[in-house]
């Protein structure tokens, strides 16, 4: 079965400018300039193969279009605003904890990556599309509402959801992450409500090193619908289907959203540069056929990715086209090469160091009603 599948990218997104560090850290004394992790290769190669694998022209474009001032005050306080705006007119600087810089365009591209989020979203819930899928940069899931962090600027996802919770098209969402970071943001601005389910699966202690813990469960009318999947370095596909399967499943289909928004990081890819995880393709492949049967049963299907990390700029474009395919119903000649090199290894499958993470967090989702079955 195919399915009509939105699709954003623009190629400005491409020139978000983190200029000339070397990896995660700056140049400079002993340090060869060179680019940062997070850089427009991963990204704009994604969209490369999208256009060259056929899928493109069977995917319906959508047009990215900046999120408005009003769009971000919603989630952001005025004075993170304003420090990206008067930054950007400087020509650049950082979004807050030094980790995130930006160059002029950085105001301008923010906004474009949040109003990406938002268009695909809008198209999902018109039924334009079946579900879609947002290629945004700069990301979005360690902003919080009053600084950006980790390479992101603006919140993507919960501007998205805060636009359309206004104009009354949404009320209940949850919000599914599987980059190997934690998503912080996400879990910060929506600690209290109750009609936001948040759920991280991300690598144990990497980014921040001090949230994503099983215990951080949200509070007062919020109380357990953040669910975190901190799963221990080494893990790979069995171990994120298993997540998906026993944590994610059972917790979105009791919480009956009308939306799922996918935050979709390729960095538990096996070849990332930030995480220590070994996801294949085919792990990403299986991660979003369990998360569409989720939402057909949940929600009628409806589901949008909106792209966090990933900076293996070799792989990420494979594991991007399987995740499309699997959306769009549409098999391509694309294969993924490096299949051949992890396909067969071992992380792939679950143990049982990893399974007893899965267990604290599903028991603890069923202890708090988040979770009714399994
Ligand atoms: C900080 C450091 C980081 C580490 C990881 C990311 C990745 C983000 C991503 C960004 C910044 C170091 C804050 C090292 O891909 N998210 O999805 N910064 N790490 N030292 N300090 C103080
Ligand atoms: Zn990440």
């Amino acid at each position: 079965m195919t399915r009509k599948t939105g699709y954003v990218w623009h190629e400005k997104y491409a020139w978000h400018d983190t200029g000339t560090h070397a990896g995660l850290v700056p140049s400079g004394g002993y340090v060869q300039p060179y680019r940062n992790f997070e850089s427009p290769d991963s990204k704009a190669r994604l969209a490369g193969l999208v256009e060259v694998s056929g899928l493109l022209e069977q995917l319906v474009r959508i047009p990215a279009v900046e999120a408005s001032d009003a769009d971000l005050l919603r989630v952001h306080t005025s004075g993170h605003v304003e420090r990206i705006r008067s930054q950007s007119l400087a020509g650049g600087g950082d979004a807050g904890d030094g980790f995130s810089p930006f160059g002029a365009s950085g105001f301008e591209v923010g906004k474009l990556a949040a109003g990406g989020t938002l268009a695909a979203a809008r198209a999902v819930l018109d039924g334009t599309v079946d579900n879609a899928y947002a290629l945004v940069r700069p990301p979005g899931h360690h902003a919080e509402p009053d600084q950006g962090r980790g390479y992101c600027l603006f919140a993507n996802v919960p501007v998205a959801i805060e636009a359309l919770r206004a104009e009354g098209r949404l009320s209940r969402v949850a919000i599914f992450d599987y980059d190997v970071h934690h998503g912080n943001g996400a879990q910060k601005i929506y600690w209290d409500d109750p009609d936001v389910l948040t759920i991280s699966v991300h690598q144990d202690g990497l980014f921040p090193v001090d949230t994503g813990q099983v215990s951080e469960q949200g509070a007062g009318a919020g109380a357990g619908t953040n669910i975190n999947v901190p799963l221990p370095a080494g893990s790979g596909d069995g171990a994120y289907w298993s997540a998906v399967e026993r944590v994610a499943g059972p917790a979105i289909r009791a919480f009956a959203p009308d939306l799922i928004i996918v935050s979709s990081g390729f960095d538990p890819s096996a070849f990332d540069p930030l995480g220590r995880m070994s996801v294949t393709s085919n792990g990403f492949r299986g991660i979003a056929e369990r998360l569409l049967d989720i939402a057909d049963d949940a929600c009628d299907g409806r589901i949008v990715f909106s792209h966090e990390g990933g900076y293996s700029a070799v792989h990420v474009p494979f594991c991007g086209v399987a995740v499309l395919e699997v959306l769009s119903g549409i098999t391509t000649d694309v294969e993924d090469p490096f299949q051949i090199s992890i396909g067969a290894s071992p992380t792939r499958t679950l143990t049982a160091w990893q399974t007893d993470v899965i267990d604290r967090s599903a028991a603890l989702a069923r202890a708090l009603g988040m979770i009714v079955t399994e």
